[in-house]
């Protein structure tokens, strides 16, 4: 299996300016020629760009530190030394850039392509040439160049999904990816199947498509750390309709769905009231009379059987993320 990172540190360092020159014209017949020692480049910027190709940081596991060119040295002639080369890090899209020493965002790459200066480099270092005055017709020095930024980033790839499948581990989440989307996430009969987010496609009427992340199975505590962590749950962050897996043999589902509920509300409150439906899955393994049964336990919340083996409800299920997809606004 690939490796999957979604959350890494890394070190940008931007380059420092080159220095200026100590030079003097040397002309013939001039004997004492003025200064003229050119200023330094300036040091390459780093950057952070979007790019599609990419689908988790585990490429930046390598150098960990991430440095632009230095800017040259100025010449003579009052000759500009030649600027360092900027350095432009690609990441998925959906990284989150965050300041390690500050926690500030220092931004958020969603669109393919977009692209965020982190790191800027230092001037160059004024050549000697600037320093002559009326009493001092001789500077022996120049300016070094000035350092250019460095910092700590925290990356966190936050999934681009329009829903997310949010369950216990074992609800049949992976399942139901793979009977509605092309992807192919590993299916078991234990928990923890999953352990790195998939992505599925879906494809709508409207020649359009919507994408449906299944992450790894939530337990008591996620918020903490406990079971796969927290590391998942950024991913639920960004998707606009939730999907709760809950199995429809479970003795106590509202107990479950609060438990569900109420680690997604220790991540982030706001992702309570996005749109979402709670589905009781496997309805294949009971008969209609436990069907309703569930529905009873369930009291005031709406639930849909669904079955990924049988397909049942599954044609139905895809229309209602339609509609709830409509009242988000999706096109
Ligand atoms: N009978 C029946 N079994 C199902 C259904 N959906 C899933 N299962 C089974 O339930 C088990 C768990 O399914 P997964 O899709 O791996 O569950 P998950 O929620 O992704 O689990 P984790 O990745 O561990 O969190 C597997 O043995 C599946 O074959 C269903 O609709 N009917
Ligand atoms: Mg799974």
């Amino acid at each position: 299996m690939p490796k999957f990172t979604d959350t890494i540190v890394v070190r940008v360092r931007a380059g420092k300016g080159g220095p200026g020159a100590v030079s003097f014209r040397r002309e013939k017949y001039i004997p004492r020629g003025g200064p003229d020692g050119g200023d330094g480049g300036e040091g390459g910027d780093v950057y952070f760009q979007a790019d599609g190709g990419y689908h988790n940081l585990s490429h930046l596991f390598k150098d960990r530190v991430y440095s632009a060119e230095k800017g040259k040295q100025g010449m003579g002639q009052n000759k500009h030394g030649r600027d360092g080369e900027d350095l432009v890090v690609k990441v998925p899209p959906g990284t989150q850039l965050i300041d390690r020493e500050s926690d500030e965002v220092v931004g958020d790459l969603l669109e393919e392509g977009e692209q965020i200066l982190v790191a800027s480099g230092g001037i160059g270092g004024k050549g000697n040439s600037h320093f002559k005055s009326s009493t001092y017709q001789a500077p022996r020095f120049a300016q070094p160049g000035m350092p250019g930024d460095e910092k700590e980033l925290v990356l966190n790839l936050k999934l681009i999904a329009d829903v997310g499948l949010v369950g216990l581990p074992n609800a049949g989440k992976s399942t139901l990816l793979s009977s509605v989307t092309n992807a192919k996430p590993k299916v078991a009969d234990y928990p923890f199947t999953t352990l790195i987010p998939n992505l599925g496609v879906v494809p709508r009427e409207n020649g359009t498509y919507y994408k449906i992340a299944d992450i790894p199975g939530i337990v008591e505590g996620a918020h903490r750390g406990h079971g796969l962590g927290l590391s998942f749950l950024q991913h639920i962050e960004r998707v606009r309709v939730i999907l709760y897996c809950i199995e429809i043999t479970e003795r106590d589902p509202k107990y479950t769905l609060s438990l569900l509920q109420s680690e997604l509300e220790t991540y982030n409150p706001a992702l309570l009231s996005r749109p979402n439906m709670i589905l009781l899955t496997k309805s294949d393994l009971v008969d209609d009379e436990d069907i309703r049964e569930m529905d009873e336990k369930m009291k005031d919340h709406e639930v849909l059987p669904i079955s990924s083996v049988s397909g049942d409800n599954i044609e139905k299920l895809l229309h209602l993320i339609e509609l709830l997809l409509e009242k988000t606004g999706a096109s």
